[in-house]
């Protein structure tokens, strides 16, 4: 059984606005698991660790006020292909150019308030997991119906 993992983040925007049900609902309908899950506002130096790639960017303070300014759903799923599908299914960084049918795509307007973070790569994958997660906060457990989304 595949058992590949991604960092998924909940931003600040799609907290407010209510969205966390629906885009969870996405991942788990599709038939990824669940496995490690936190609210959290994100203090500034995680932040920076986080976008560190940006830091010489024009767009990297506020980047970071967006953040850190409210709480963010930090989580680890897994399943077969994750990272490169769950990209897929964030659709592009800005949700005007984002795929219909996307999560940014579906929700979202403005490059700055982009609504959710997928990792791009599986070293991005390792490296946000263990910034954001101790071992001992990811869960391992089967699901009853396994069988049916694997052959
Ligand atoms: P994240 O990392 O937030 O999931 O976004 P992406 O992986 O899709 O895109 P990214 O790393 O290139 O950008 C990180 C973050 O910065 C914001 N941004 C980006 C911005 O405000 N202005 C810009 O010009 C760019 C390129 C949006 C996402």
């Amino acid at each position: 059984m595949e058992r590949e993992r991604t960092f998924i983040m909940i931003k600040p925007d799609a907290v407010q606005r209510g969205l966390i049900g629906e885009i969870i609902n996405r991942f788990v309908k599709k038939g990824y698991k669940l496995i490690a899950m936190k609210l959290m506002q994100i203090p500034r130096s995680l932040a920076e660790q986080h976008y560190a790639e940006h830091k010489d960017k024009p767009f990297f303070e506020s980047l970071i006020q967006y953040i850190t300014s409210a709480p963010v759903v930090a989580m680890v799923w897994e399943g077969k292909e994750i990272v490169a599908t769950a990209r897929v299914m964030i659709g592009a960084t800005d949700p005007l150019k984002a795929a219909p049918g996307s999560i940014r795509g579906t929700y979202g307007v403005d490059l700055g308030r982009n609504v959710i973070h997928a990792s791009d790569s599986k070293e991005s994958a390792k490296r946000e997991i263990e910034l954001f997660f101790k071992p001992e906060e990811i869960l391992t457990y089967s699901l009853t119906l396994e069988n049916w989304l694997y052959e």
